[in-house]
């Protein structure tokens, strides 16, 4: 009786060890290609949102979007930088997964149903400004017509 219970504990043991050796083997790492001169659009947006946290959700949204490589959201300017790839995707999908995530940008009102499940302090005012530059951004860009 006791030579069987010490042979299924050897045979566990060994099994172990199997599996051990085998995640070990799996545990290769992924090379990551990317080509620096990727032509790569560089655009800004206003995006409304209160703090870190809607930082996060706001840049995880944009990021989440396919063709993008980078997307800083300005917690003071209530504005958010991105770079992506044109040929992969394009400004209205960025402002749409941004949108999805709950947040209002200036060309896509955010999802309600989002919206509502955003912690109490990143309900963000509605009529909160945005796309601020920290300049006066003047409305008299008509006037620059020479016709
Ligand atoms: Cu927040």
């Amino acid at each position: 009786m006791k030579k069987v219970i010490l042979s299924f504990a050897v045979i566990a043991a060994m099994g172990l060890t199997s599996c051990n050796g085998q995640t070990k083997k799996d545990a290769e790492t992924t090379t990551t290609e990317m080509s620096s001169d990727m032509a790569m659009t560089d655009a800004s947006f206003g995006v409304r949102g209160n703090c870190g946290m809607c930082k996060n959700t706001i840049e995880k949204a944009a990021n989440g979007v396919e063709g993008v490589s980078s997307a800083t959201w300005d917690v003071e300017k209530k504005k958010i930088d991105v770079s992506f790839d044109d040929s992969k995707t394009d400004m209205m999908a960025i402002h749409k997964a941004i949108a999805a995530s709950g947040y209002d940008t200036e060309k896509v009102a955010g999802d309600e149903g989002a919206y509502d499940g955003l912690p109490g302090c990143c309900k963000y005012d509605h009529e909160m400004m945005m796309n601020q530059s920290g300049e006066d951004k003047k409305d008299d860009n008509h006037s620059g017509h020479d016709h």
